[in-house]
């Protein structure tokens, strides 16, 4: 089998189980029918399920991922469509559309969407502290334990939360630097890209050395996704991106592209590529995946 059909045939099967995950814990019969039926409409929108994949990958550099990786894998999924519901609602990125559909605002109204945000995020940790607790070595309870702080440093207020506040407080500022735009990519975006290979490697006991060495990939592979995602920005057809093209530069947002040009931000994200998969070097073939999904993204085209 060709490298790139194994690798697409692993990402869609890892993607595949995230899905079923994500099906059992969002059919529970005691959730709430409206915000339930929201949660479902943007969460099986079609997202790419990057995240889940990565934390997935970086957990089978060790072993086939265990029934706790699916069940985080499914949790960043749920932060990150919590995430995106947020985003666009009118008092952030005001924005209409998202992964090809209605954004949830725009359909079911904004005190729904604001809900149905809430109730992702919140049923993502119950997902994580279920799993947690049916552990039955100590050691392996610690480690999910370590996984789940990972993720939630991440999406908080030194992690996601910040990238967010600092890019609504920076748009249209004339006087924007490159620390500002770093500062806001690796909060908004890497921080959650970051957290999914490291609770992968947590939930697996992998050493800190392994653990450097993918903290140093995943940083490498978030500025490339960003790079990526400003270019698409500018050069994507809406309809396969899913979501309104142009708008940074309408919305006067700082980003590689503003900052760097097209032929510079291109060039800055396969040097990020490059890196992305030196990091990986230690790990042989195990790491094929991870591999080829950074060698992915400057073919993105949503
Ligand atoms: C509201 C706290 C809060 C944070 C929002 C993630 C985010 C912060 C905003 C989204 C804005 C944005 C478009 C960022 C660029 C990178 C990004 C996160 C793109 C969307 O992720 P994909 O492409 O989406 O992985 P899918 O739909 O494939 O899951």
């Amino acid at each position: 089998m060709m490298k790139t059909e194994r690798f697409e045939r692993q990402y869609q099967s890892f993607a595949t189980k995230t899905d079923q995950m994500l099906r059992e814990k969002l059919t529970q019969p005691k959730q709430h029918p409206l915000i339930q039926e929201i949660m479902r409409y943007c969460v099986f929108a079609g997202g790419k399920r990057l995240r889940a994949v990565l934390l997935l990958a970086a957990n089978a550099l060790y072993r086939e991922p265990s029934e706790t990786a699916f069940h985080f894998a499914a949790a960043i999924e749920m932060i990150h469509t919590y995430s995106l519901i947020h985003d666009d609602l009118p008092a952030m990125d005001d924005d209409d559309l998202r992964r090809g559909q209605t954004t949830a605002h725009k359909k079911f109204g904004e005190a729904n969407a604001i809900l149905a945000g809430d109730a992702l995020l919140n049923l993502a940790y119950e997902v994580m502290n279920e799993s947690a607790i049916s552990q039955t070595e100590y050691v392996d309870m610690q480690n999910t334990l370590y996984a789940s702080r990972e993720i939630a440093v991440a999406a908080g207020v030194n992690g996601m939360i910040a990238g967010q506040a600092e890019d609504l407080i920076n748009e249209s500022n004339p006087q924007n630097s490159e620390r500002v735009l770093l500062y806001i990519h690796q909060h908004k975006t890497g921080a959650l890209i970051h957290a999914s290979c490291l609770a992968g490697a947590y939930l697996a006991g992998a050493s800190s050395e392994d653990k450097a060495a993918l903290s140093k990939y995943a940083e490498e592979l978030g500025l490339a996704f960003q790079i990526t995602d400003d270019i698409l920005d500018v050069t994507g057809d809406s309809k396969e991106v899913g979501k309104s093209i142009g708008k940074d530069d309408r919305d006067n947002k700082l980003t590689f592209v503003s900052y760097y040009g097209l032929e510079r931000s291109k060039e800055l994200a396969k040097n990020a590529i490059e890196l992305a998969v030196q990091a990986l070097s230690g790990f042989g073939d195990a790491a094929d995946l991870l591999r080829e999904i950074a060698l992915s993204i400057p073919n993105r085209q949503k």
